[in-house]
């Protein structure tokens, strides 16, 4: 279905939230407004086949609709593995359990906030564009759990919207990621509407202060594999 929710001049704009409506129009607002999300997605594939471990635990942390579990369930060539995939969207996961659960008997669905999820015996954890709804104060904490709960040779691939200190280049890289959404067939004021109703829900940061929590957090190797315009995706090696 597509994506309109921003479409009427007469509603006033309130502030984002993963409800049923949102849930209905999902894959086609993250397609058309997250530069590069297809492929973000079809590499997490490829990087899962690389890092997933013999009978570990998979974490897909903010899976919305399942996508990033489906292609790494998907991609996985010979190895088993339980995923995980944890939202605190009832109506996110409704969905997910409608169209995905009897089919792929591998992957668990869970409402929880990520702050009570417990990682374990991890080889994998996924954070696709989720990261940025966590308040700022409890992204060190949950970065370290997820580090505790890695096993040796784990990795988190963790995809964010950024900023940039350097003016120009935020200016530069934020009028890409607008242009893109207009040829994607959003209007100005649905442009500018998103953008209020995510003030103060989606906080971005830098890609350095991003690297450096992830380090702080215990991680080795910590590298940027995709950047399209003011998107980024990391993976960081334990
Ligand atoms: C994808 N990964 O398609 N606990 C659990 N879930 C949360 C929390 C929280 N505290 N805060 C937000 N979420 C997906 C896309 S969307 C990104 C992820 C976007 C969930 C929220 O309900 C939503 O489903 C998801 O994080 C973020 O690859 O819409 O820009």
């Amino acid at each position: 279905m597509k994506d309109t929710i921003y479409r009427s001049k007469d509603e006033p704009v309130k502030p984002f939230e993963f409800n049923k409506r949102v849930v209905d129009v999902f894959p086609d607002m993250i397609e058309r407004s997250v530069p590069g999300y297809p492929l973000t997605i079809s590499m997490i594939s490829v990087m899962a086949d690389e890092y997933v471990q013999e009978g570990t635990n998979v974490y897909d942390l903010g899976c919305s609709l399942g996508a990033v579990s489906l292609a790494i369930q998907q991609g996985l060539k010979n190895k088993k593995c339980s995923i995980i995939a944890v939202d605190n969207s009832q109506a996110m996961i409704d969905a997910c359990v409608e169209t995905i659960a009897n089919e792929e008997k591998n992957i668990e669905f869970r409402v929880e906030d990520l702050a009570d999820t417990e990682i374990n015996n991890a080889s994998v954890v996924v954070m696709n564009f989720t990261l940025q709804f966590i308040p700022l104060e409890q992204r060190k904490s949950l970065l370290e759990k997820i580090y505790n709960g890695l096993l040796p040779g784990g990795v988190l691939i963790l995809s964010e919207k950024i900023t940039f200190d350097d003016d120009a280049e935020n200016e530069t890289m934020n009028n890409l990621h607008h242009h893109m959404k207009s040829l994607n067939g959003y209007d100005k004021l649905e442009i500018a509407s998103k953008r209020e109703a995510l003030e103060d829900v989606l906080i971005p940061e830098t890609i350095e202060t991003h690297i450096k929590r992830v380090n702080d957090s215990g991680f080795e190797n910590t590298f940027v594999w995709l950047k399209c315009f003011n998107f980024i995706s990391l993976i960081a090696v334990k």
